[in-house]
């Protein structure tokens, strides 16, 4: 087999191929997993005309995205550690060996670019913290592809290896001679990092997978309920907030305080119907409504879960007389901004949870939670959750 270890410098079994090949591993079933429920989201959001996002499970969405961000944040120490592992090939000679190993290496490139970007920008992004002058989701899109596909090749060349090394039996750490490299350039120092040497690969990976698991178990308390109280690493607790949930932007900050509390505000059903409407608070309130317990689940990983009172969509559509399978856009009070107004399918406004909810837990909505009335229904990203709905266009 080829030797994988450039120099004496790098004789620690930190940079062996069995610690790349395990760390691999746990970032490929990482990076597959959140490629996938990634692309779910995207199709969320973007309804598609051969693919439509189901309105049931009506926890599905929370489901698929708090994967997304978990195994994302779990990714995160693995690939650093990945990194510090291989890191010594970069001094592997010769640079290029034959055509095959020349693809290799340059696949290498997107790839921890395109890693470290799709990871940085993740972690940028549940933290509503965006210090670059692009589009977060156009970009995090494209670069997953990009990343996935230089990942692909990758796994295909280093398939045999990996399956080699993962195989073997863990050598005995005193009796494994280090494989020793072809060509050793005579003036490296010989500095092994000793400190770490002695942790030992075990030690190693026992202390990245633990920092992987407790980044999960301190984070994932977002959206998995009993853990709430653990989710101390986590941007954002699902029992903290108004009424007891998170509000992602406050009334104050979509600029509605004024007219959401107006007297004079209205609530209107207009486009492709045979009658519209038009309603004040007080016609809404004495409107037929329905309960329906469903979350919030938020395209940045946090969840919350509660049982709203509200109008049915369907109702009001039925009243003003629009046509079967119609959908509908849902737009704010708030001005000027791409989440302000959000659509339904025929299937979603059609949905008996489709809510434009005036209560949650028996209370009146709180104004940073939408006040009068915001949408909520099932199996939808939490940013489609549109807030301080004042119109509804039939399409
Ligand atoms: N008009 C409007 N609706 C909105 C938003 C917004 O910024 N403006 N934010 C959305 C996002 S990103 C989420 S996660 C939910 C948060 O709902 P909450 O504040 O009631 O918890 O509202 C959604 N509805
Ligand atoms: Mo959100």
């Amino acid at each position: 087999m080829t030797p994988e270890l450039p120099t004496p410098r790098f004789r620690s079994r930190l940079h062996d191929e069995r610690t790349a090949a395990l760390l691999g591993a746990a970032l490929g079933i990482a990076f597959t997993t959140c490629f996938v429920t990634g692309l779910l989201s995207h199709v969320a959001q973007d309804p598609h005309p051969w693919f439509a996002w189901p309105t049931r499970p009506a926890g599905l969405y929370r489901f698929t995205q708090g994967l997304h961000v978990a195994t994302g944040l779990a990714a995160i120490p693995l690939l650093l550690a990945k990194l510090w592992t291989v890191y010594p090939q970069l001094f592997q000679r010769p640079v290029v060996r034959s055509v095959a190993h020349g693809i290799e290496r340059l696949a290498i490139v997107p790839l921890v670019a395109g890693s470290l970007f799709m990871l940085f920008t993740g972690f940028g992004n549940i933290n509503l913290w965006y210090p670059w002058p692009f589009n977060f989701r156009t970009s995090h899109y494209w670069v997953a592809w990009i990343t996935i596909g230089a990942l692909v090749v990758h796994l295909g060349a280093k398939w045999s290896t990996t399956r080699h090394a993962l195989r073997r039996a863990a050598p005995d750490a005193a009796s494994e001679p280090t494989s020793e490299p072809a060509s050793e350039p005579a003036s490296e120092p010989a500095s092994t990092p000793a400190r770490v040497d002695a942790l030992g690969r075990r030690g190693f990976l026992l202390a990245i997978g633990g920092a992987a698991a407790g980044v999960t178990l301190f984070t994932i308390g977002q959206t998995v309920w009993p853990l709430r109280k653990l989710a101390l690493l986590a941007p954002r607790r699902p029992d903290t907030g108004p009424q007891g949930f998170p509000v992602n932007r406050t009334a104050q900050a979509a600029g509605v305080e004024s007219t959401a509390t107006d007297p004079e505000y209205r609530l209107t059903v207009e486009g492709a119907v045979r009658t519209p409407l038009s309603f004040s608070l007080a016609e809404l309130r004495a409107l037929p409504h329905h309960g329906a317990t469903l979350p919030i689940a938020c395209v940045e990983g946090w969840s919350a879960s509660r049982t709203w009172q509200g109008i049915r969509v369907r109702d009001l559509l039925a009243r003003a007389g629009a046509r079967e399978g119609a959908s509908v856009r849902v737009e704010s009070l708030q001005a000027r901004f791409s989440y302000a107004t959000s659509e339904l399918t025929a299937a979603q406004a059609d949905d008996v949870d489709t809510l434009l909810a005036l209560r949650v837990e028996g209370e009146e909505l709180h104004l940073d939670h939408g006040f009068p009335i915001r949408l909520i229904a099932p199996n939808r990203p939490g940013v489609e959750q549109t807030k301080w709905v004042t119109r509804l266009v039939v399409t």
